[in-house]
């Protein structure tokens, strides 16, 4: 099953190791066949190249649009090698064989991420290249189809290993990737077309990335894994910068991207930090200072934090880093970092921090996609917000202005809790967080008890829930969740209602004497 590569085609947008790649095939023998540019930039580097347009008798044409698109190339590409008919096929139609086809697309995603206007998005949809790479990819028994310039070195490897021929496994292994990238392409002009051109056609999605990075494992040692991006280039942790210290792992990633997403949620606050642990906040809080905000966050869940994640607001300061590296982090994410903080972090070289050049727009609209047996659901992300002028208050008692500003606060980190999610907060902080739990009253005891738990470490006489607000991501749906938090010391509620016993559920707040807003809009997260 070995073939030698006796004419290749090249056709590349990305020219990025080209004059080498073709230097070496050239040296090898082989004839080379090119488009318009890519034919010149090897000329360029002094090789011999005939042009397409020779091959085909037909000019370039149609700005590019018509180039390949011929029986002379697909002829060419498809004809099965030592298969007469298809030989005779060949002779009869002046239609030489092509045994390499390398070819890489119109960037057509960098010229979206770049907000191509709606043309120029339309002129960078490959349709030559694309069936060029399909045809060799069906005919990888006779033909090498390369896509990617970094397989350029395992092609020339392949080569020099079986004497300038390549192996079945070999080219079955490109002809994957060929097909691979050619879906990849097409899900891209699809995304592309349901979403900035906002014309969606729902009887098919496709999900695609490109390999951003393998990690050692995944959730769990056993577990196998990659991190795949989707060229977006949004601040978060896909784009971010890493300074120093190992590879994030596949539990950094997910924590990573919670920290930040909520920290960019809170861009408006002031200066704020959020602690992750397990994709859950363990402390949220907004200070003076990012140091003051930190400390605040921290005096949370003092246990938890060890070996959390850390999201600024802010550009990480010196005061701030000398902070954190008191006790064991993972990651820290900012959008920037000083050069003080820089040299401090430098010293703990398993801190890993990550710049991100800004925050995230909480509000902009993207896909979530959640695999199930079978399938995967997809849903719009919860970019769901409110503010003040929504609020509708149900008891006798009006909340303070300060408890509403913490209701808010409070609602806003519920959005990023696992449900069922209670968060107690006072003055901008988080003071006692529950998440993950499967019922309601359950996350409401378990951050109060966290609460006293912490007024024990930090020698307080009261725990901090009392005189906070409570924010429930979704509505109680019997008095007792809410009567825990009261006891708690909660003085005021915020959550979305809509329970069929909602009366009941304000009629145990009238009677404890506590506040109560509505929403009208929950924040489930699961
Ligand atoms: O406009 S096309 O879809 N029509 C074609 O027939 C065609 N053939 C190759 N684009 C086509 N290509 C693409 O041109 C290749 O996929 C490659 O990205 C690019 C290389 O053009 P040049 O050699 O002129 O730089």
């Amino acid at each position: 099953d070995l073939r030698p590569i006796r004419r290749a085609l090249l056709s590349v947008s990305d020219k990025t190791g080209l004059a080498e790649f073709g230097t070496a095939l050239a040296e090898m023998g082989c004839e080379l066949v090119s488009t318009g540019g890519t034919a010149k930039a090897l000329r360029e580097a002094g090789l011999t190249v005939a042009d397409v347009a020779d091959l085909t008798g037909f000019p370039e044409m149609m700005d590019g649009r018509v180039k390949t698109l011929h029986p002379v190339v697909h002829g060419g590409l498809l004809a099965v090698r030592g298969n007469a008919e298809h030989e005779a096929a060949m002779e009869a139609h002046g239609i030489g064989p092509i045994d390499l086809v390398v070819v890489n697309l119109y960037p057509f995603e960098a010229t979206v991420a770049a907000g191509g206007d709606y043309n120029t998005c339309i002129e960078n949809i490959d349709i030559g290249g694309p069936a060029m790479i399909r045809s060799a990819a069906k005919n990888h028994d006779g033909v090498c189809v390369v896509v990617d310039t970094e397989d350029y070195a395992a092609v020339l490897a392949e080569l020099e290993a079986n004497g300038g021929k390549t192996g079945l496994a070999f080219r079955q292994g490109l002809a994957q990737t060929a097909y691979a990238r050619t879906a990849a392409y097409d899900t891209a002009v699809s995304s592309w077309m349901a979403g900035a051109v906002g014309v969606e056609h729902p009887r098919r999605v496709s999900v695609s990335g490109t390999l951003s990075s393998t990690m050692r494992y995944g959730e769990n040692p056993h577990q196998n894994a990659a991190f795949y991006t989707d060229g977006r280039q949004r601040p978060g942790v896909a784009t971010a910068q890493q300074h120093q210290g190992k590879a994030l792992s596949y539990n950094n990633i997910n924590d990573t991207d919670a920290a930040f997403e909520l920290i960019s949620e809170l861009g408006d606050a002031g200066p704020a930090c959020a602690i992750i642990k397990h994709a859950n906040p363990c402390g949220v809080a907004t200070g003076a200072t990012l140091a003051e905000a930190y400390s605040r966050a921290f005096d949370c869940d003092r246990t938890s934090a060890f070996g959390g994640i850390i999201a600024l607001n802010g550009e990480l300061d010196g005061e701030t880093a000398r902070q954190i590296v008191e006790i064991f982090t993972e990651v820290v994410i900012a959008p920037s970092a000083s050069a003080e903080a820089v040299e401090i972090f430098a010293a703990k070289k398993n801190l890993r921090l990550l710049t991100t050049g800004g925050l995230a727009d909480p509000f902009e609209p993207a896909q979530v996609i959640k695999q199930v047996s079978g399938g995967f659901l997809r849903q719009d992300k919860d970019i769901g917000h409110i503010g003040l002028d929504d609020l509708k208050c149900v008891t006798k008692k009006q909340p303070s202005e300060a408890e509403l500003n913490d209701m808010l606060f409070a609602w806003r980190v519920a959005k990023h809790v696992k449900s069922n999610a209670i968060i107690y907060v006072k003055d901008g902080a988080t003071v006692g967080v529950g998440a993950g739990q499967m019922s309601r009253v359950d996350s409401t005891r378990i951050a109060a008890q966290k609460a006293r738990d912490m007024a024990e470490v930090m020698g307080l006489e009261a725990p901090l829930t009392q005189g906070s607000v409570v924010a429930s991501d979704a509505f109680f749906p019997f008095p007792d969740g809410l009567l825990t938090a009261a006891e708690a010391g909660a003085t005021a509620v915020i959550q979305p209602g809509g329970s069929m016993r909602d009366d009941k559920v304000i009629e145990a707040a009238d009677e404890a004497g506590i506040a109560m807003v509505l929403t009208g809009q929950r924040h489930f997260r699961h």
